[in-house]
């Protein structure tokens, strides 16, 4: 899970510790065991957008409970581990455990008062976990204030707010990532839930770097068993447009059918009553509300109805049925794997893949980099303040670590900090966040001489940039840009291996 960035600051870390105070050493150790871990990413969105279930969908189990009420109420986190185990983890630090309940689901007793609960910290041994930590959050406008601070504190805001105490539960809980699901009512104002986005997001500190939007819910979208991706798709990418400067992307998702279809929870008897309503002569009428799905009479007894329902609403039924009607012989698995297309998750885990996991490395050490400086501003002692400020000098200045230095200016574009046109600040951070220069050149087929001579080109709008129409902050980034457009040129045109010592 190590790339060679996190390496680099994972030894920063380790040679540091005896150069500071012990308050800054026990928080260096903190960020070198968090650069050997997975990457965190925390769900986070409004009360009731499908946050739980995305999780369990990623997670491919169902363990965090979902429901029609407010239902998550304390940050949890799912990582790997030998064993299936759930602690809750108090503010003063202790630990209970508990068994997960007879569903293989988090208990909604946690055998706490919430008040006292900091975070419950679940580990399971479950594939997707070993490359992706997440943390699922409570509603952002839950009516409760604490619940509602608390998920903020998980999904970022300035680490350091609180002081630095080394155990504080939102260090722990505090993600590298954020998945910001929103869902939108088919008639609702969409500048209106646009506004309120990004309102709740700029306080989460997310950028194109480190955060990606999930348009949930979208089964809802046609209202019924219509189709709603015509619709779902179009606008997912009107949202990705206007909210460039917030996320990496908009990714439209049925988390609902991933979570069925992902946690293994259509059985053979759900397959067999899905194809008896396909036969059924008033299908159609059936299909035409969830009351009229509900109520009118059918073969398939009320309770099996009542579970379709709340396993895949009504368009994954409507979807399902249509399956079987064409081929009244397909399987659960068969049809497991048209739920899990038609829901959109696989292009989300190919984004999450893209824009999380691939990015690990830099996303990571950025994180770290911010960590020390923070650290630096903040410790009591001088000499302390004084080696962490000259150890992360040193290394932005090491050429071997350029990425380093892109990393820290598109992190500076990317939250505003150094205002910077949106197609430029795209660039920066496409360059500063991943090694594939056709992605980041977004010349897909181009080979290699192509992509020298398009990085060439780059380098040489970004010299201009620097030198005309910008001021003093963002000259240095495009001096910076301009370094990493040119060590990239020399990379694809095969005069030196990466990071390769080159002087400009
Ligand atoms: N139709 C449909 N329903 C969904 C979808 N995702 C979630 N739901 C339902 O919406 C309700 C809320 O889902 P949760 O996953 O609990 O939402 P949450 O954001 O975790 O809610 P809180 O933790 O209370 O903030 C549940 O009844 C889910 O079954 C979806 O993609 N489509
Ligand atoms: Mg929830």
């Amino acid at each position: 899970m190590t790339g060679p960035l996190t390496t680099r600051l994972a030894t920063l870390c380790a040679d540091l510790a005896s150069q500071v105070d012990p308050q800054a050493a026990g928080q260096l150790r903190q960020v070198r065991r968090r650069l050997g871990e997975p990457i965190r990413v925390a769900i986070a969105g409004r009360l009731k957008a499908g946050k739980s279930t995305l999780v369990n969908a990623l997670i491919g189990r169902r363990v965090a409970p979902t429901a029609v009420g407010e239902c998550t109420r304390v940050v949890t986190r799912f990582r790997y581990g030998p064993a299936d185990r759930v602690d809750v983890v108090c503010r003063d630090g202790a630990r209970h455990s508990l068994p997960l309940d007879e569903d293989g689901m988090i208990p909604r007793r946690l055998g706490v008062p919430l008040s006292r609960v900091g975070y419950v910290d679940v580990t399971l041994t479950s594939a997707p976990l070993t490359e992706l930590t997440v943390v699922d959050t409570p509603g952002l406008e839950s009516a409760d204030a604490v619940v509602d601070g608390r998920a903020r504190a998980a999904v970022g805001g300035a680490p350091f707010d609180d002081g630095i105490d080394a155990d504080s539960t939102a260090e722990v809980a505090a993600a590298e990532a954020v998945v910001y699901v929103f869902t939108q009512a088919v008639r609702a104002d969409d500048v209106q839930a646009l506004e309120a986005f990004r309102s709740a997001t700029a306080r989460l500190a997310s950028t194109p770097i480190n955060a990606l939007g999930v348009f949930g819910k979208v089964d809802t979208l046609a209202g019924g068993a219509g189709d709603p991706w015509p619709v779902a798709v179009p606008l997912a990418e009107r949202q990705s447009a206007l909210l460039a400067r917030t996320v990496a992307d908009v990714i439209p998702v049925a988390g609902l059918l991933a979570e069925t279809a992902r946690a293994g929870r259509l059985t053979d008897a759900d397959t067999a009553a899905l194809r008896q309503l396909a036969a059924a002569p008033d299908l159609a009428v059936l299909l035409a509300s969830v009351d009229l799905f509900r109520d009118r009479p059918s073969p398939v007894d009320r309770d099996r109805r009542e579970r379709l329902l709340a396993l895949l609403d009504l368009y994954g039924v409507g979807f399902a049925v249509a399956q079987l009607t064409t081929d009244p012989r397909m399987g659960t698995a068969e049809l497991v794997r048209r739920l899990t297309a038609a829901s959109g998750f696989p292009r989300l885990e190919a984004t999450l893949e893209r824009t999380f996991r691939w990015r690990a490395d830099a996303i990571k050490a950025g994180w770290a980099l911010t960590r020390l400086s923070g650290l630096a501003g903040h410790a009591g002692d001088d000499s302390t303040r004084e080696a962490l400020r000259d150890a992360v000098d040193r290394l932005l200045r090491d050429p071997g670590y350029h990425r380093l230095r892109l990393l820290q200016a598109a992190q500076r574009v990317a939250t505003g900090v150094v205002p910077m046109p949106v197609e430029w600040a795209q660039e920066l951070t496409r360059l500063a966040t991943s090694e594939d220069a056709r992605w980041i050149l977004r010349l897909p087929d181009a080979g290699p001489a192509e992509l020298a001579a398009a990085a060439v080109r780059a380098a040489n709008r970004w010299r201009a940039y620097a030198v005309a129409g910008a001021g003093p902050a963002q000259s240095r980034v495009a001096q910076v840009a301009q370094r990493g457009f040119h060590l990239l040129a020399q990379r694809v045109a095969g005069d030196g291996p990466r990071n390769a010592r080159v002087t400009t």
